[in-house]
């Protein structure tokens, strides 16, 4: 029983020394003019406000967290441009509580064959056990490698799933570039599972095609957001940039930060900013690292499938544009096969279309380099659940079912190339 109060203080003291949101709110907003939607292209240029979801176009709603000094001046702002609004999250700190708890809570049922399981998230360190052991277990089946260091030094895990022979073509999947978007390295873990210690029950994804599989490729920020003096909503890398105004600041968004039309819109030069695209086009050494692990396999790969959340969307390139790649009709064509099977799971609706067309512009993308530099035809974004109910807290008893609702709709996209 004391040990019980001991743990129970200490797990109380390490939520209390991450970063805490007390009375933040999360508002969600639509702006219904021009001058209403330059007035919040302003906010999102200041660090006081974070979008939890980029800014859209006039008409589209965006979700705002917004610090507890600013709510008031914040309301006044929404009425004097009256806009739409309604508050989403009263105190997001209550709403991350809530998360942890579960996560604490949850059993572990019987001895789980691997360091982790898909009813709760787990960090960088158990992730990168994980990797091992399902490789050590299926030697025939799975490679693991490191496609480099991060700033702070971890390793960048790349599995490979391949049953051997010449010639095939080639997925390659990442998750985990935005470190808050847990469910995104839960998903992609729980694919490599399924494809590997499932491979009996549907042997043909793995036999007729190879997959590089890179689980998290922001692990300094993804670790970040699960240490005890971490921040839970940090987004970006952890390396110190030269900030605004002289104040350094940290982190570079990676999505912001790849070298295809880099710098042409919807990113930010302030290095304070969520969205800040780094000094230069691959100035990262963990998208460098990402950049060099790709073309590596690009002659093979036919598809790119980035995974993030939230928002529910499967979105085509371009992010930097809204003119439509050349081949776009057959790139839509197939996220709508796959949407179709996806939502005939739960009913969960998604939206596909190009990232510009039906989000905004945010050039320096990922998925905008694997098609134009890397020359992946195939190239998809995927924004899983939810659609801001809980955003990146995204409880745990979700995963599965967002996990197995995605992948029908990836087993559409690998039938594509058998
Ligand atoms: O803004 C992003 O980086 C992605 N959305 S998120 O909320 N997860 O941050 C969308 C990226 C879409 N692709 C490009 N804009 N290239
Ligand atoms: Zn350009
Ligand atoms: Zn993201």
């Amino acid at each position: 029983m004391k040990l019980l109060i001991l743990l129970s203080v200490l797990a109380a003291s390490a939520i209390a020394s991450q970063k805490r949101y007390d009375g933040y709110q999360l508002f969600q907003v639509t702006p219904k003019d021009a001058a209403s939607y330059d007035a919040l292209a302003r906010l999102s240029d200041s660090e006081i406000y974070d979008f939890w979801t980029d800014l859209r176009t006039i008409g589209h709603s965006t979700d705002i967290m917004v610090p507890p000094a600013y709510v008031s001046i914040f309301v006044d702002l929404m009425h004097a441009y009256s806009m739409e609004y309604r508050v989403k999250m009263v105190n997001v700190q209550t709403v991350l509580d809530m998360a942890r708890d579960e996560q604490v809570a949850v059993p572990r049922v019987g001895s789980p064959r691997y360091s982790v399981t898909w009813d709760n998230y787990y960090d960088f360190n158990a992730i990168t056990a994980f990797i091992n052991e399902i490789a050590a277990a299926h030697p025939d089946k799975v490679t693991v490698s490191s496609i480099g260091k991060t700033f702070e030094n971890r390793d960048m895990p790349l599995v490979k799933i391949s049953t051997g022979g010449t010639g095939k073509k080639a997925i390659v999947v990442d998750g985990g570039i935005h470190a808050r978007e847990w469910i995104s390295p839960a998903f992609v873990t729980w694919l490599i599972n399924e494809l590997v210690e499932n491979y009996a029950a549907h042997p043909q994804y793995v036999d007729n095609v190879d997959w590089y599989i890179m689980p998290v490729i922001n692990p300094d920020g993804y670790q970040f957001t699960h240490d005890t003096n971490g921040d839970r909503l940090w987004r970006k890398n952890r390396k110190p940039n030269a900030g605004i105004g002289g104040i350094p600041c940290i982190g570079t968004d990676m999505n912001r930060n790849f070298g295809f039309h880099w710098n042409e819109g919807g990113s930010s030069a302030n290095g304070c900013s969520d969205t800040f695209h780094g000094g230069a086009a691959f100035s990262e050494i963990e998208s460098q690292n990402v950049r060099d692990a790709i073309l590596a396999v690009a002659g093979q790969a036919e598809m790119y499938l980035t995974f993030h959340s939230y928002g529910q969307y499967w979105l085509t390139p371009w992010g930097y544009t809204s003119a439509l790649p050349d081949d776009y009709t057959q790139l839509y064509t197939l996220a709508v096969s796959a949407v179709n099977k996806l939502t005939a799971v739960y009913g969960t609706q998604y939206t596909i279309g190009s990232s510009t067309n039906v989000l905004y512009v945010a050039s320096g993308g990922s998925d905008d380099w694997a098609k134009g530099g890397a020359g992946i035809p195939f190239s998809y974004t995927v924004e899983m659940r939810d659609e801001g109910t809980f955003g990146f807290q995204l409880p745990a008893r979700q995963i599965l079912p967002n996990n197995e609702e995605v992948w029908e709709g990836i087993k559409v996209m690998a039938e594509s190339l058998f």
